[in-house]
């Protein structure tokens, strides 16, 4: 089981509270899909992903970032048991969407850039931390049912 601390509860909650999801959804998700465009492949029935300027404005992609981002709802909601929390997700991502799990990590770092650079000055190297050592949880749940 993971330990937090009150600091890293403290901020995961506030990260989460105070974000704009309808803006980082969109932003973490298409980053992703630019910056790693094998990543691509499993938005098959997306459109159009001909280059950066066409995900960025692709609604599908946009709506799908919303989809994520809100999953990662479940586990800010229950910290202390995020593995149990995406037992499901994670069988739907290996055996249904065959999500090759190492993408898992690299939408996380996107998102974190992300974060970034919208928190400014307030993303302090214990808040990026925090923010990381959550993701990591998130990435190796959602890793879990894979064989
Ligand atoms: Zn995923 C889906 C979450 C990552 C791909 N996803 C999904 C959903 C959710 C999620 C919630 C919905 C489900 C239902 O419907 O039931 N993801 C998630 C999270 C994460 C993720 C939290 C983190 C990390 N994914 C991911 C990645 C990828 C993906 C990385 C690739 C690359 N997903 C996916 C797909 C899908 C999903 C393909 C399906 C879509 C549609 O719509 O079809």
């Amino acid at each position: 089981m993971v330990e937090w601390t009150d600091f890293e509860r403290a901020t995961i909650q506030e990260i989460f509270s105070k974000m704009d999801y309808d803006d980082v959804g969109p932003a973490a998700l298409s980053r992703c899909l630019v910056v790693y465009p094998w990543t691509q492949r499993y938005f098959g029935g997306f459109g159009n992903l001909y280059n950066a300027t066409a995900i960025i404005a692709n609604p599908m992609v946009a709506n799908h970032g919303k989809v994520v981002l809100h999953g990662m709802d479940r586990a800010v909601k229950n910290m202390d048991n995020i593995k149990e929390t995406y037992a499901e997700l994670s069988v739907l991502h290996s055996e249904k969407l065959h999500v090759d799990p190492d993408n898992f990590k690299l939408l996380s770092d996107c998102l974190t850039i992300v974060v970034a650079a919208r928190m400014g000055n307030d993303f302090t190297g214990d808040v990026q931390a925090a923010f990381q050592k959550f993701l990591a949880v998130v990435v190796s749940s959602l890793g879990r049912q894979y064989h």
